[in-house]
């Protein structure tokens, strides 16, 4: 069984509130296709987070929409899995579902409802993808994971897989141990043991975490192109695109060999090519920049040399304290000519040489962050120290215990 594997495409991302990425995201498609006619996969996996909102607008709808069906048109053999992330609505992939199923791409929303152990019902069915070259468990981000009910699923394919056909799992959630760099947002998840899962599955095609990783096995592992690995692999694809400009490490899509159920698991990493990179000015290692019209000559000469990309830069603690009130619009108006090419965030860095705990001084969190912040445990989190009455241990239970209530309100709907 041969899969393609990728997750987090946050489709409609805008970055800094002002840059529109769909064409980050067309080429990244047409690598995508490209790959598909390369190596003809069985099974193409789009592990959640397809969108980058809840409610998506009309063009972004149109953009995916135009994507998925032109990869189907093309390659109508390869079965198309797409489940929905933390950043989906569950209800609004679900509601797509059956529409989708009329080309044979299966789409899953939501997760399996809490009392699905107690009916007679083959509710696993719905999760359940059979393939003469294998099994797909198609499983969307749940806030709560509860074991006996993905093993139950796991188990059902182990007895319909009398043939020994590979097994495959996908899922949207933060497994212990992962490595996180670049998520800012992250301080709400409630991870996972991988144990937690089940077992069963030869490989488990997780997507959540932007790094592209495989559980426990080392981050420089990742510097080879292809690692053949015992059945039982969990990894991470990683995203589509850099999300932040923290994610400085190389994107990948994963492309699977699963030879039998229980057999060897081939993976290669397939090198995404981004259409704009992320560049820090001047480069880390370097001297900051000592004044605004460093950086003024040095963005000039990035547009002259460049052309393209996203760019941050960094001051020292000096220079950025004294930054004219019209830098960041002088900046703006010095990109213009690359029309939109060389794209700029906003949030520059200061590094204050002589005193490196001059980092309180700083907010807690830029406006850019607070305004994508969804939890508010995120906020809670982070502003505690300011709440010495507060206990988060407390506060964590209780959100959970209001998260719980409200979910089983409404399953009963
Ligand atoms: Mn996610």
């Amino acid at each position: 069984m041969r899969i393609l594997h990728t997750s987090d495409l946050h489709i409609g991302q805008i970055m800094y509130q002002y840059y529109e990425r769909f064409d980050e995201h067309a080429h990244f498609f047409r690598q995508l296709e490209e790959w598909c006619g390369m190596y003809n996969p069985d099974a193409l996996l789009i592990s959640g987070d397809i969108f980058d909102i809840q409610q998506p607008s009309a063009a972004v709808r149109d953009f995916f929409n135009g994507s998925i069906v032109a990869l189907h048109r093309r390659f109508p053999q390869i079965k198309i899995v797409i489940t929905a992330g933390n950043h989906d609505s569950a209800a609004r992939i679900q509601a797509d579902r059956e529409v989708w199923g009329l080309a044979d791409i299966k789409l899953i929303g939501h997760g399996p409802a809490s009392d699905v152990l107690e009916s007679e019902d083959v509710w696993q069915d719905n999760f359940i993808v059979e393939m003469p070259s294998g099994f797909i468990v198609a499983l969307p981000f749940m806030s709560s994971v509860r074991t006996e009910v993905l093993q139950s699923l796991l188990d059902s394919v182990a007895r319909r897989n009398i043939d020994g056909r590979p097994v495959v799992m996908m899922a949207h959630q933060a497994v212990t141990g992962s490595d996180i760099t670049g998520h800012n947002d992250l301080g709400n998840l409630r991870t996972f043991g991988i144990g937690d899962l089940g077992n069963g599955y030869d490989y488990l095609a997780l997507g959540h975490i932007h790094r592209p990783q495989t559980l426990g096995c080392p981050l420089s592992d990742e510097d080879d192109t292809t690692t053949t690995y015992p059945a039982g692999v969990a990894r991470y694809s990683g995203s589509a695109l850099h999300v932040s400009c923290d994610e400085q490490y190389p994107h990948t899509v994963s492309l699977v060999d699963i030879d039998t159920h229980g057999g060897t698991v081939v993976l290669q990493r397939l090198r995404i090519n981004e259409l704009r990179h992320f560049y820090v000015l001047p480069e880390k290692g370097s001297e900051p920049f000592g004044s605004a019209v460093e950086a003024y000559v040095a963005v000039d000469e990035f547009c002259d040399k460049k052309r393209s990309g996203y760019i941050r830069l960094r001051f020292d603690g000096a220079a950025f304290a004294a930054l004219p009130s019209d830098f960041i619009q002088t900046i703006y108006k010095k990109l213009e000519i690359t029309g939109n090419e060389v794209r700029f965030n906003p949030q520059t860095i200061c590094e204050n040489k002589e005193d490196e705990g001059a980092e309180s001084e700083r907010p807690v969190f830029e406006l850019v962050e607070l305004q994508q912040m969804t939890n508010p445990l995120d906020f809670i989190r982070r502003t505690i120290d300011s709440y010495p009455e507060l206990n988060i241990d407390d506060l964590e239970n209780d959100f959970r215990e209001i998260e719980e209530e409200l979910l089983k309100g409404e399953r009963e709907k």
